[in-house]
């Protein structure tokens, strides 16, 4: 069996790649596994049936016929350990790929996400614009020393690891918005990955999917 994976029957962003399961698409393109997708509407997602493969009513997931996934953390490690090429061999440069990959997941999204979800729940409310000042504080704090830390490197481990998938899909999600764009080396960063070809073609699958929709 190929790998299944769950996306949205359609995505609010219409394509533009923000999804989860763009991660998960970039990362088996990375490795040459093909995989099959299944859609699930809002109201799926919510049902019994997809909760007992992910308990938020979320997605993404993968099955593989051996094992079933939720949590994109999870599932890109399980990509990582059945295939070669995404996490290095060297028991120090992996432990760098690894922290790195966590950072991205625990110390940069929350961040970034927590002032999104702010923008969809208390922008009607007087005190929004304050809120958004220190907001955007976190995640200026992160960027700068995300930033300092990526100097004069392509990757964040040297090599293009699994960390690079988790951190520029991450920091995508500020595409557009002045925070990302005025750390210039950010940008350069992200369009690296996104020129990768298997990039390009996890992007191209899930726009495909929502154009035709
Ligand atoms: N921590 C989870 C987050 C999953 C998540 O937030 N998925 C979003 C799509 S990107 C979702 O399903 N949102 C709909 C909802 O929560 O109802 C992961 O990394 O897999």
């Amino acid at each position: 069996m190929r790998p299944l994976l769950t996306v949205f029957e359609k995505s609010p962003d219409g394509g533009q790649g923000h999804a989860r399961d763009m991660r998960v698409r970039w990362a088996l393109e990375e490795v040459g596994q093909d995989y099959d997708i299944r859609t699930v509407s809002f109201q799926e997602m919510k049902e019994p049936s997809h909760r007992r493969l992910q308990p938020f009513g979320q997605i993404p997931t993968l099955e593989t016929g051996t094992v079933s996934l939720f949590e994109t953390g999870a599932i890109l490690l399980h990509i990582a350990s059945e295939h070669a090429g995404l996490l290095p061999e060297d028991d120090r440069a992996r432990a760098k790929a690894l922290s790195w990959f966590f950072a991205a997941l625990n110390t940069i999204e929350p961040p970034i996400v927590e002032r999104e979800a702010a923008g969809y729940t208390v922008r009607d409310r007087p005190w929004f614009g304050e809120l958004l000042v220190l907001l955007d504080e976190k995640v200026d704090l992160r960027l700068r020393d995300l930033s300092d830390a990526l100097a004069g490197r392509d990757w964040l481990c040297g090599h293009f690891s699994l960390a690079d998938i988790m951190m520029v899909t991450v920091l995508r999600r500020l595409e557009g918005s002045s925070l990302i764009e005025k750390h210039a080396s950010l940008c350069a960063y992200m369009e690296r990955g996104k020129s990768r070809p298997a990039y390009q073609r996890a992007f191209d699958a899930q726009h495909a999917l929502y154009r035709a929709r």
